[in-house]
């Protein structure tokens, strides 16, 4: 089966809307890995990278300053929660290890009092003190949108899958904020989608070399 345009729209269109899912923020490194990782798990809906952590006005990836480069999944708290992505975040870094170039240090961003509670009780539960780890553990403040080039990145360099997106007329802002494009940015970087999802019945279990 080939993706076709009625399949991305439908898709989308029966996607949790945005006033039902809650956004969280993370940092780890080059901000195109974790945002395929994130991406491809169920429950995460929407994801977009962006410039966060610092305090220089409207950043580009190149006049980062001392920005670093982060990743934002809107997620459906009733199939995942804040807490999940936080096992899934620190999972996936080492937090006695901090990168000396802020662009790409670790960070775990809240965004909201509630997300600062689950963050203090998850910290205090793993015994990840102030002075046990070197994750940064910060309020999140101004997020600036990364470059479009930066959206998607492994789907964007998948021509089989980005055409796809182009048939069916998405324009930029359309293809970032897309569930379709969330769920298949993960496929083309390698992970596996939830088992039940549509798009997986579609583009198979795993990807890498197809
Ligand atoms: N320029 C590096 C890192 C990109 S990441 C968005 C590369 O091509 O891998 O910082």
């Amino acid at each position: 089966m080939t993706l076709t345009p009625t399949m991305l729209r439908e898709y989308d269109r029966e996607a949790p809307a945005p006033r039902e899912t809650e956004t969280a923020t993370f940092a780890l490194g080059c901000f195109w890995g974790p945002e395929a990782q994130f991406g491809a798990l169920e429950g995460v809906v929407r994801t977009r990278v962006g410039y966060a952590g610092g305090t220089k006005r409207n950043p580009t990836y190149h006049a980062l300053e001392d920005h670093t480069e982060v990743f934002q999944v809107d997620f459906d708290p009733a199939v995942i929660s804040y807490a999940d992505l936080l096992e899934q975040v620190f999972q996936s870094h080492n937090p006695r290890h901090q990168s000396r170039n802020t662009q790409y240090q670790n960070i775990v961003f809240a965004a909201t009092p509630g997300q600062r509670e689950v963050l203090d009780q998850f910290l205090a539960d793993k015994e990840y003190s102030d002075d046990a780890i070197e994750t940064r553990i910060e309020q999140l403040g101004e997020f600036y949108l990364a470059e479009e080039y930066h959206q998607k990145h492994s789907l964007q360099s998948r021509p089989g899958l980005a055409d796809a997106f182009e048939t069916a007329d998405y324009n930029n802002a359309e293809l970032r904020e897309s569930p379709a494009a969330a769920k298949l940015n993960g496929h083309a970087g390698g992970h596996t989608l939830p088992e039940d999802d549509d798009l997986a019945t579609i583009v198979g279990g795993t990807s890498r070399g197809r």
